[in-house]
């Protein structure tokens, strides 16, 4: 099963008794792989979040990635983190993760995403596809074109992210992209288990009439 299919990337304004159902809620209806990112708390919130979800995650076969730190993700044993740009350097990454974790890496422009192919990562994150209230300083909204050609280009797997939701699913789906991220669609849903589950039936319908 590929692990990129359906990305959940976790709210990091939701409180941890809600990030927690969230996770369970989008687990049972079918995501994919699960990333905890943090933009406002201090380190050791982000450890304890991140172990709640991992514990969550536990027997479940769905990857916890971190966002942005390595060293939260070593403390916590996770499967594997993603890097930003201004994050540590890929290789560095690699180097303390070994070669067993997943490695993101979010790319913003074409230039990044030609320079992502000579790097160690298992994967690209193609950041925004369109323009989002979750993240306001993105700076390239990609589009559908623009994600097309990425997924021509690139010889990653590659991942959309940004103001992904049912109503764009289809066309995100048809550009053959591995996967799509998404924050809102799931944990701002008022079931974020049956909005992870018609999600991925419409990236199946999608697929079984390609
Ligand atoms: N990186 C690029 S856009 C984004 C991140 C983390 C936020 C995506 O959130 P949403 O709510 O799915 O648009
Ligand atoms: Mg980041």
């Amino acid at each position: 099963m590929n692990p990129f299919r359906l990305y959940l990337v976790t709210d990091d304004q939701q409180d941890l008794e809600t990030l927690k159902s969230v996770v369970t809620e989008a687990v049972a209806g079918g995501v994919t792989m699960v990333q905890i990112r943090e933009k406002h708390g201090d380190v050791r919130a982000f450890i304890e979040r991140a172990q709640a979800v991992k514990a969550i995650l536990q027997g479940t076969g769905v990857p916890l990635i971190i966002n942005d730190r390595v060293d939260v993700a070593l403390a916590v044993d996770a499967d594997g983190v993603h890097l930003g740009q201004s994050d540590m350097p890929a290789e560095t990454a690699r180097c303390l993760i070994g070669k067993g974790k997943l490695l993101g890496l979010s790319v913003e422009n074409e230039q990044q995403l030609m320079e992502a192919e000579a790097l160690p990562v298992d994967y690209v994150g193609l950041s925004a596809i369109f323009a989002t209230p979750t993240k306001s300083d993105t700076k390239k909204e990609w589009g559908i074109e623009g994600l097309r050609r990425a997924v021509v280009q690139s010889s990653f797997p590659i991942v959309a992210i940004g103001g992904i939701n049912a109503s764009n699913l289809d066309d995100i789906i048809t550009t053959s992209v591995e996967g799509i991220a998404l924050v809102s669609a799931i944990c701002h849903a008022p079931s974020p288990k049956q909005a992870a589950r018609e999600l991925l039936q419409q990236i199946e319908e999608v697929h079984s009439h390609k």
